[in-house]
């Protein structure tokens, strides 16, 4: 059986209701678990507002800021996590950001400060959260991360994100075989896509949507409840011998050659 109680995870990611890290939490909570949720600090305070209505059911026992690219953000949330929970079990790593012009046009266009906020904050978060985390993850903990097929195969406009992908995906193997030792797991999920407010900013992910539809064995794209329900599998004791994987939740798109 899946059962997370007893189990504390913190996730990361969550901006609404369409957010697939939305969809991981309540999974692991249905599951069991107990949730520390963090959101995107803004100047206005909406996004806090916003998540905080949301997770309410949930029943957070951690509600806390995370902007990844502030080194003090990061400091403060895991000593906030030390104080209030000591060690815990699960981290959910569920972001990713590129700057608008980088996921149009040619790929050679990528600027140079662009392929770096890219790559800080989509695949560099993983490893600094990590390193974060690592004195407090117990014995039987999981880390578990979002990737899509663009960092290992060319989908037309993920450009820069695609470069950041690979990189996580290399990050989830290096930080599996450090954190073994401790008995703690590192794995990816690599999600189909699906609509929400990251990807709905894309133009012709409807286009993209449809192409899945035609192509995937299963004839449909996947929904954030089914990527939650890997995502506790691979939080919970269940997949114990599993480490430094990237496990495709797609409908089966990746499988198809033509
Ligand atoms: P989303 O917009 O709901 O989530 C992205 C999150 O990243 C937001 O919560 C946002 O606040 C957060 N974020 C951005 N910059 C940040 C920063 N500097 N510090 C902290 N948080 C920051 O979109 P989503 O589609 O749910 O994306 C979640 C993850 O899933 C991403 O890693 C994405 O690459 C991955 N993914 C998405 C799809 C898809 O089709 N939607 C498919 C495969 C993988
Ligand atoms: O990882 C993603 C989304 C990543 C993303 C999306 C945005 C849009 C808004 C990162 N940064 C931004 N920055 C913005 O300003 N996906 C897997 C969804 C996605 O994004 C694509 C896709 C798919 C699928 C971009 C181009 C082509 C396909």
């Amino acid at each position: 059986m899946l059962d997370l109680t007893g189990k504390k995870a913190l996730v990361l990611g969550i901006a609404n209701n369409r957010s697939i890290a939305w969809g991981i939490a309540q999974q692991l909570h249905a599951a069991g678990a107990e949730l520390g949720i963090t959101y995107l600090p803004d100047e206005r305070g909406r996004h806090e507002k916003k998540v905080k209505d949301l997770v309410e059911p949930l029943s957070p026992t951690l509600f806390l800021p995370c902007n990844v690219q502030d080194d003090q953000q990061v400091t403060e949330l895991f000593s906030n996590v030390k104080d209030s929970w000591g060690n815990f079990d699960i981290l959910v790593h569920c972001l990713a950001f590129a700057g608008k012009d980088e996921l149009s046009g040619d790929f050679s266009g990528t600027s140079r400060q662009g392929f770096t906020t890219a790559l800080e904050i989509s695949a560099y978060s993983l490893v600094h959260l990590s390193a974060a985390a690592k004195p407090l993850l117990s014995s039987g903990g999981s880390i578990v991360t979002l990737t899509y097929l663009g960092g290992v195969r060319v989908i037309p406009n993920y450009n820069v994100m695609g470069t950041a992908k690979a990189a996580l995906e290399m990050n989830v193997r290096y930080l599996a075989a450090e954190m073994g030792a401790q008995n703690v797991r590192v794995n990816a999920i690599s999600a189909g896509p699906i609509r929400t407010l990251a990807s709905s900013a894309v133009g012709g992910i409807l286009d993209m949507i449809h192409h899945v539809e035609e192509i995937a064995p299963l004839k449909r794209t996947v929904t954030q409840t089914e990527v939650g329900n890997a995502a506790a599998f691979l939080c919970s004791d269940l997949s114990s011998g599993i480490t430094g994987q990237v496990l495709y939740v797609d409908a089966g798109y990746e499988i198809m050659g033509m």
